[in-house]
């Protein structure tokens, strides 16, 4: 029987390996990985190109409720389009409870907004923010079992912060039930002692945002996360790590034997504090939580890579768009740093940022570039071994790159609904230019050919660092 797709000549690269050989795919699944595989009704010829596993961002917002009037600048087609002309073929965005109210009401809202809506495949995060009995005691166990694995708590916002007894609560679910537990680490009584002192002082510019969020109000509320995490016995992701000091934090409990994973993000790499400054409201545009910093901590998160202090590297796309009363410039925004809504677009761009300026200037190799980016976004997840490899057996989600290709990034040329990108004017090789999902192509020569549908919704298995011995994974 001929293979429904051949991908010819390419050099395959996973977490592992760097090789020579053609995939054949047959009912969105990697069959065979070899020579002279014989006949196919379809074949791309990827001479002089890498073919790697499609990528998988565990860190995305879309459509997510934020404060009166806010609206995000991406609805599950456009979020979707941007993310698989980024080269990726899964996003994870998460699904917020909201106060008083059971998350299966939030997951339905979820899913009415993605089906049929999605050209990258997605699941689904919560975040908890109202651990009430019923959630804790019926609905997360349950949710759990129906391949909602992971959680992400804050310890930030008003509206959104756990107690650190409401942290301790919830991560005794998840030792219960096998699921894996993200937290958002940021002192929020520190941030908003700092608030009132800058705004008693007039200091209301998007500046001050990144003043009033130092390093040691991440770093402190980190620590108290990995330790009460100890407490609760659970292992435990950190999410958009910004700066040496948390790392330190993060390494020091491994060291204690703690199971924790770091994540950090493109803004940690390419942005600095000074970005928020800016004529009229323009810092907004770089406007995230944690901040960007300095020089020094955009080479402490490149070393984190390096080193393997960071397991993931994710977006937090977390789209506003600027110039429009419903983001960044909104009447109440533009009276404080403090309306602002905290996030900056991401998705299409996480993976050529950090090809461009990891891989191809050697900081990284491509092993590690996958790995970072689809093989353990899919270990950490419950995607694995279905997704964030090229094995047999696989789900067929590719991105076939042009390791030489240079472009300079132009919003307009960009997929997303926000209408600015914090990366405009910057200079990046290698770029993915063909994106298969499930053995569909989707993205054929930087041109749209798949279709709002061709994505799906993905139920998840418990993490492999949640599962115990008495309770196997796929694994
Ligand atoms: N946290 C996120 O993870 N994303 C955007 C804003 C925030 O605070
Ligand atoms: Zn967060
Ligand atoms: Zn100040
Ligand atoms: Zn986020």
């Amino acid at each position: 029987m001929p293979y429904d797709l051949v991908i010819q000549n390419g050099t395959i690269a996973t977490a592992s390996d760097v090789f020579q050989a053609d995939i054949g795919i047959r009912d969105g699944v990697i069959v065979q990985i070899g020579r002279d595989l014989g006949e196919a009704v379809e074949s791309i010829d990827a001479t002089g190109r890498y073919v790697l596993p499609g990528g998988i961002d565990s860190h995305v917002h879309i459509a997510q409720p934020s404060g009166e009037g806010i609206v995000m600048a991406d609805d599950f087609e456009s979020g979707t389009r941007s993310a698989l002309f980024g080269g990726n073929t899964t996003i994870l965005p998460f699904c917020l409870q909201e106060k008083g109210r059971p998350l299966r009401e939030a997951l339905k809202a979820y899913h009415a907004f993605a089906d049929g809506n999605c050209y990258t495949d997605v699941s689904f995060h919560l975040i908890v923010s109202d651990p009430s009995d019923a959630v804790l005691g019926q609905e997360l166990p349950a949710l759990v079992e129906d391949g909602y694995t992971s959680f992400k708590v804050f310890m930030t916002y008003e509206d959104l912060r756990l107690s650190d007894g409401q942290i301790l609560d919830t991560m005794d679910v998840a030792r219960r039930t096998g699921a894996l537990v993200m937290v958002h680490c940021e002192n929020e009584d520190a941030i908003r002692y700092l608030i009132g002192r800058h705004e008693a002082e007039g200091d209301v510019a998007p500046r001050a945002h990144a003043t009033t969020r130092p390093v040691a109000v991440e770093r402190e509320a980190t620590h108290r996360a990995v330790s009460l995490a100890e407490v609760a016995d659970v292992p435990l992701v950190i999410v958009h790590v910004s700066n040496r000091e948390s790392m330190e934090e993060i390494e020091r409990a491994r060291r204690r034997g703690r199971k924790v994973i770091g994540e950090t993000c493109p803004q940690y790499l390419m942005l600095t504090a000074d970005d928020l400054d800016g004529m009229d409201w323009e810092g907004a545009k770089f406007v995230c939580s944690p901040p960007p910093r300095d020089a020094e901590s955009q080479e402490a998160c490149w070393d984190g890579l390096e080193r393997g202090v960071f397991d993931l590297f994710s977006s937090d796309h977390c789209p506003f768009r600027y110039d429009d009363p419903a983001g960044k410039r909104n009447p109440k925004g533009m009276t404080s740093f403090r309306h602002i809504p905290n996030g900056i677009p991401g998705v299409e761009l996480r993976l050529p940022i950090l090809f461009s300026e990891g891989v191809n200037k050697g900081r990284i190799d491509l092993p590690r570039f996958v790995a970072l980016t689809a093989t353990n976004q899919a270990k950490t997840y419950g995607l694995y071994p279905r997704k964030g490899t090229i094995a047999i057996g696989a789900d067929a989600d590719i991105a076939i790159w042009d390791p030489a290709l240079t472009r300079t990034v132009r919003h307009a040329e960009m997929h997303d609904g926000a209408d600015y990108s914090p990366y405009e004017g910057l200079e990046l090789t290698g770029w993915p230019t063909i994106v298969v999902l499930g053995g569909k192509l989707m993205v054929s020569d930087g041109a749209l050919v798949g279709r709002k549908g061709d994505g799906r919704y993905r139920s998840r298995d418990r993490s492999y660092l949640a599962t115990r011995r008495d309770r196997p994974t796929a694994l």
